[in-house]
């Protein structure tokens, strides 16, 4: 293993354009900046920065934010935009060192358990939230009595579970990005199917040392790498060596167990105890699922009106900085970002933490692409959107019509994992490496792969007037391998018009609104998957998650079905073995693929369509 020290994560980020937070960073010298170790309950320290106002001149709340990624530099509230509007409010910032990460006493936990309450000095994220708040309270003059969260990613999750348990002075927390299921559809799995380069470089990075750690590939393109690699016992046969938590704790439970489901939001979470506030963003590359999921399971208890959505046109975190008008090659015409900090982000926090305002938010507010406009709903997702299924035909025909019986049947390819489909267009660097396009690849333009034999495409005819979808989105495809089993990738397309006179370069481009991956074998259970009988075709529903969207007129809607998306999914053998982490190179085999459009078995994607 070869370790190279690295800033933190975040600034990695902030170098390569994925956060642009310390745009226009001024000198810290409006806080008075303090390093304490604060003490747990069970003796351990952790190391904690604090920015109290040098011109306060009221008691003011706090904001706390907990990372893995390191504080003791570039948390300053001064350098750039992410809370600048919070800063100008007034607030006293608190950033911590989560345990064992950079100057942390204690072990690190990839997203530590909830621990056991029945033993009085156990621990988890919650317990270390409550007892730094109970220091905060005691120690630092002039606070209002009041604590506030934000964060994004990890720090979003570290603020959602500081929700769970919170300490009386908690009152509101903002997660942005959090994950809620790491096998269902957040970094490390969606849908069962393993996300390999992600899984790779993130534990290597925050296990290999107790600061952030890049992985040297020796190489810029990763995908020969990992498709050098070969099966993914390799990993720990020739370069982990067993040394890496999480990688362990992959390869042990390849299927939705206990430990998967124990880490899950849906069972650490029950009701909100305060307000909570969810943020998204529509091309989030790596916790997507999560904001929505948590959201959906606290609005079943929500009695007291205490659960927020925010969706906007961002990717991982996009709104923490820049003005948000644009995503990759996309343009939303107007500066989501800005209108995210200022007039959701600080005024929410202003209504909790300072009794500043009316208190009246739109229970979910989500940006509309397309249409390019903010939208306020009383629920998500909102009552007016009819789910309507768009079908797949013959000749790679799409249309809101179900098939009919004088059409070809199905239509087939070749997936050879030998030969993965790229996710996105190669060189595929490192992810969170030097000029890694990681940041915006969710809004490439597909037809870098609709030529390829393995690839297979659907679309409408021209729209002759504008098709909005609000809400969420299910592919129903109905399938057959001569494998046993089969992963199926689904990606919802907005083709732009041949020419478009607005942004000709933007002509004809393949524009992904929505997708997932889906591993056959858990078809019918995602704690007990089965082999797939080859040649008999099976329904696989598959979630694509929220959207807001108009596919304008003069656009297509186009399907796209593949079964590689590699390396960020690791290769399915296609031959079932009962762990993929243990297969061997011969597992591999190519298979052939039957995607049906008849009658009795109308592949669909069924849209929540608003007339
Ligand atoms: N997506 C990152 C992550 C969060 C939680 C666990 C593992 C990874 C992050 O950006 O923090």
């Amino acid at each position: 293993m070869k370790a190279l020290y690295l800033k933190p994560v975040l600034l990695v980020l902030v170098l390569l354009g994925t956060y642009n937070v310390f745009a226009q960073a001024p000198a810290d010298d409006k806080y008075n900046r303090k390093e304490v170790m604060i003490t747990m309950r069970d003796g351990i320290k952790l190391f904690t920065v604090i920015y109290t106002p040098k011109d306060q001149h009221e008691k003011l709340p706090f904001l706390i934010t907990r990372t893995p990624y390191g504080v003791a530099k570039s948390r300053s509230p001064e350098r750039g935009s992410y809370v600048r509007d919070l800063a100008e409010d007034g607030y006293i910032f608190v950033a911590q060192d989560i345990r064992g990460r950079y100057r942390s006493e204690g072990a690190f936990e990839m997203q530590r358990f909830s621990r056991d309450k029945s033993k009085p000095n156990s621990i988890d994220e919650s317990s270390d939230t409550y007892d730094t708040v109970d220091w905060l309270l005691k120690n630092i003059a002039d606070n209002n009595g009041k604590a506030g969260m934000y964060g994004i990613s990890y720090d979003g999750w570290t603020a959602l579970i500081g929700a769970t348990d919170p300490h009386p002075a908690m009152k509101a927390v903002s997660e942005q990005a959090t994950p809620s299921d790491m096998f269902l559809g957040d970094d490390f799995h969606h849908n069962g199917a393993f996300r390999l380069s992600y899984g790779f470089e993130y534990a290597f990075m925050e296990e290999a040392s107790k600061t952030d750690t890049l992985y040297q590939f020796g190489t810029y393109d990763t995908y020969d790498w990992y498709l050098k690699l070969g099966p993914l016992s390799n990993v720990n046969k020739k370069y982990f060596h067993n040394k890496l938590p999480s990688w362990n704790d992959f390869t042990k439970h390849p299927n939705y167990d206990s430990f998967w489901q124990k880490q899950a939001m849906k069972f650490r979470l029950d009701h909100p105890r305060i307000a909570i506030q969810h943020v998204a963003g529509w091309w989030d590359q790596e916790d997507f699922y999560g904001p929505q999921k948590a959201y959906e399971v606290l609005e079943k208890q929500d009695k007291n009106n205490q659960n927020y959505i925010v969706i906007g046109p961002w990717n991982h975190g996009g709104w923490a900085g820049g003005n948000g008008d644009k995503l990759g090659n996309i343009k939303f015409g107007t500066n989501t970002g800005v209108t995210f900090r200022k007039d959701v982000q600080a005024r929410w926090f202003a209504y909790y933490l300072k009794d500043k305002g009316d208190g009246k938010f739109a229970e979910a507010i989500t940006f509309q692409t397309g249409s390019n406009e903010w939208k306020n709903y009383s629920k998500w997702p909102p009552a007016e959107s009819k789910i309507k299924n768009i079908y797949f035909h013959s000749n790679g025909k799409l249309s809101f019509t179900p098939p009919t019986a004088a059409e070809k049947e199905a239509d087939s390819y070749v997936s050879d994992p030998a030969k993965p489909v790229p996710y996105r267009p190669r060189p595929i660097e490192e992810t969170y490496g030097p000029g890694s396009r990681w940041f915006t690849w969710l809004t490439e333009d597909q037809r870098f792969v609709d030529n390829r034999p393995d690839v297979l495409s659907w679309q409408t005819d021209t729209l002759t007037s504008d098709v909005t979808i609000t809400g969420n989105i299910a592919a129903k495809l109905y399938a057959s391998t001569t494998g046993s089993d089969a992963d199926w990738v689904v990606k919802l397309i907005d083709v732009y018009p041949a020419e478009y006179k607005q942004e000709l370069k933007m002509s004809g481009y393949e524009f992904m609104i929505a997708n997932d991956v889906f591993r056959g074998r858990f078809r019918k259970s995602f704690e007990k998957p089965e082999p797939i009988t080859p040649g008999k075709v099976e329904l696989y529903t598959i979630d694509l998650h929220g959207s807001n969207h108009v596919f304008k007129k003069g656009h297509r809607i186009m399907v796209q079905v593949q079964s590689t998306w590699f390396p960020i999914i690791d290769r399915n053998p296609q031959k079932y073995v009962p762990n993929i982490f243990e297969a061997k190179e011969s597992d591999y085999t190519p298979a052939t693929h039957k995607v049906y459009h008849s009658v009795k078995f109308a592949s669909a994607v069924a849209l929540p369509v608003v007339e």
